[in-house]
């Protein structure tokens, strides 16, 4: 009976000590220990055994019986700590490898160059003035010397809405809003959005214009092209000529388109100039009597002078970017050239 016990203690703690997994030490711990467990079987069985072999019997059943429950813990414990080990084993962290970092965003090209344009129009004490893009036709046309059924009209290919209104066709109803009720010395830029039906490859539906206007008494040409001359170098970052052409705006008289030395080759001629050595970047002119008589300001006793330009246009120079098109797609690749930096 004595060795019987023996065997079985020998074959279950081997058992224990093969067991892989702690659900294997369970159902071992149930097959010796359990309610019909081996072991608790034999010490129900141990009333059938003479008396005289009872008590060493059931001391030694109890001895195995205790002996296989410390096994089956001793094992169980053993298998959960290599289970954690292994976990974090796999989930070590490796801090010698580089980390990932942080992309920095950065400004859309034409925003930064609209705040380089208005930093550079703020040391000359210009006023920077935003407004309505849902404009009336006085404000957009009237004001501005371009009367209903003024052929210039149909150059502008205007957005209108069914009661009126219309979409701006450029910023000059901010010069004329403000000119309405601040009286002259005045210096101010208009910055926004403006709407024209027109899309090919040069042209988009809606651009950025930046328009400036100066009315003083004495205000003159001359004073514009200085100013007009210092703003290119600034903007191009070089001592760019300059050459006035000759123009025609319903709201300047005299009028002028002002071209630069191509940014690209110098003037020696290239593609982006078409071979001329010079880019046209703005247009200007002295502000028409007629546009400042119809905001009530005297024309005989004030002068003034504007200009205007694309946002866009000036972008796609300043960066050599030849895609009107990568300035509205925001295609990631395109804007991440910009980020960081000035
Ligand atoms: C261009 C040309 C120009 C103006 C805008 C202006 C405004 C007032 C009176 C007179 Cl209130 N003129 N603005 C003058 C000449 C040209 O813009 O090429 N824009 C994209």
């Amino acid at each position: 009976m004595l060795t019987e016990i023996e065997d079985l203690k020998a074959e279950a703690l081997a058992a224990l000590d093969a067991a892989a997994t702690r659900e294997e030490v369970e159902s071992l711990r149930v097959r010796f220990l359990g309610r019909q467990g081996v072991i608790t079987e034999q010490l129900r069985g141990l009333g059938s055994l003479p008396a005289a072999e009872r008590p060493a019997a059931g001391q030694a059943l109890n001895q195995v019986k205790n002996a296989l429950a410390e096994a089956a813990r001793a094992r169980r414990e053993t298998l959960s700590r290599a289970a954690v080990d292994a976990e974090l084993g796999g989930e070590r962290i490796d801090v010698t490898l580089p980390g990932r970092g942080q992309r920095a965003g950065g400004l859309h090209p034409v925003t930064r160059t609209l705040e380089r344009i208005e930093t550079f129009f703020r040391h000359l004490g210009f006023d920077i003035v935003e407004g309505p893009e849902i404009e009336d036709d006085f404000h957009n046309f009237e004001a501005l010397n371009i009367p209903a059924h003024h052929p210039a009209r149909a150059m502008h290919d205007t957005f209108y809405f069914d009661d009126g209104l219309l979409l701006r066709t450029h910023t000059s109803n901010m010069q004329i809003r403000v000119m309405a009720v601040q009286p002259p010395p005045l210096r101010v830029i208009a910055i926004g959005r403006v709407y024209r039906c027109d899309s090919d490859l040069t042209h988009t539906p809606m651009f950025q214009q930046i328009e400036g206007l100066v009315v003083d008494e004495r205000a003159n040409f001359a004073n514009l092209k200085g100013i007009l001359a210092a703003f290119c170098r600034h903007i191009f970052e070089a001592d760019l000529e300059l050459r006035f052409r000759p123009s025609y705006f319903p709201f300047t008289e005299p009028s002028a388109e002002v071209d630069i030395q191509c940014v690209i080759c110098r003037g020696a001629g290239c593609r982006v100039c078409g071979h001329t050595g010079w880019l046209e970047i703005l247009g200007s002119g002295m502000v028409h009597p007629n546009v400042l008589e119809n905001v009530g300001i005297d024309s005989e006793r004030y002068t003034g002078f504007a200009f205007g330009m694309g946002a866009e246009r000036i972008t796609m120079l300043r960066y050599g970017v030849d895609d009107l098109r990568l300035f509205m797609e925001n295609d990631l690749r395109f804007l991440r050239q910009f980020a960081g930096g000035g």
